[in-house]
């Protein structure tokens, strides 16, 4: 049967980054999305400023009418949040939308090169921990490993170091725990640790490092994971296509990667 999965994340009308990379990924993928957005931003918060209007009080108003007509996901991929309330209605959702085995996909979403993002806190980070217990996979990176465990942040590390921080985010949650966007050996990759068993997938490592990357790697990897495929697999599916996205991205785009080339030439195969 299709795939119907549920993206909850915020809707930055400029700056490709959660709903307007999961969408259009999720689609091209051959995957349903439905969509959850939990607030309308003018841009995202890595631009000097921004709008932020928050969705928080409609979603019960959604969930009673999603109730009526009976509607269930087969998937959910959450990303960035911003307020705690949402991971408790994101927990509500679960509960009351979900069809038998449907698999939860959690991208932390809330830091990265060693801090967080704009207008978060260590108030969010502890609510993220608990939350974390409900995950079917996980998608942190480091820098989101070390803010939800308490290890220390480090720039160079080796494979003792990536096999603690698995560890210890393993406290927090029995789902697969992929760290992404490790550096190993001139390359990036994924550590995978599932079933007490630890599993690299290595893409190409690019001079550049840019926004919203983590977000096309959830996206990718999620659709990919729902319609079967393994979670290596997935994993480089997903690192190879940002691959792609960071390599078709002129020098000065500042703001995000650009995806929509890569998914167009995909889908003229
Ligand atoms: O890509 C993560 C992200 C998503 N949404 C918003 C953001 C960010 C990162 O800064 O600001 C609004």
């Amino acid at each position: 049967m299709a795939k119907r999965i549920l993206t909850m994340q915020d809707l930055s009308c400029v700056g490709q980054c959660s709903l307007t990379v999961a969408l259009p990924i999720l689609s091209a993928y051959g995957v349903e999305a439905a969509v959850l957005p939990t607030a309308v931003l003018s841009n995202h918060t890595m631009f000097s400023g921004w709008s932020y209007l928050d969705l928080t009080p409609e979603i019960q108003n959604i969930y009673s009418f999603w109730q009526k007509n009976n509607l269930k996901f087969s998937g959910f991929l959450l990303g960035y949040l911003g307020k705690k309330p949402l991971m408790e209605l994101a927990e509500n959702c679960f509960d009351n939308f979900a069809e038998e085995g449907a698999q939860i996909i959690i991208d932390p979403a809330f830091g990265d090169n060693g801090k967080l993002y704009g207008g978060f806190d260590g108030e969010y980070v502890a609510a993220m921990r608990h939350f974390i217990r409900r995950a079917d996979v996980i998608l942190p990176n480091l820098t989101e490993v070390c803010f939800l465990t308490g290890l220390e942040y480090r720039e160079k590390y080796d494979e003792e170091y990536i096999e603690r921080a698995l560890g210890e985010l393993q406290k927090y949650t029995s789902g697969t725990v992929i760290i992404t966007g490790v550096e190993l050996n001139g390359k990036i990759g994924e550590a995978i640790r599932s079933g007490g068993k630890t599993e690299y997938v290595f893409a190409e490592l690019l001079p550049k490092r840019l926004h919203g990357t983590g977000d096309i790697f959830a996206a990718v990897f999620a659709a990919e994971y729902l319609k079967g495929a393994t979670l290596a697999e997935s994993c480089s599916a997903a690192g190879n296509f940002v691959a792609d996205c960071i390599k078709n991205t002129p020098d000065g785009h500042f703001y995000g990667a650009c995806f929509e080339d890569v998914l167009y030439s995909k889908l003229k195969k």
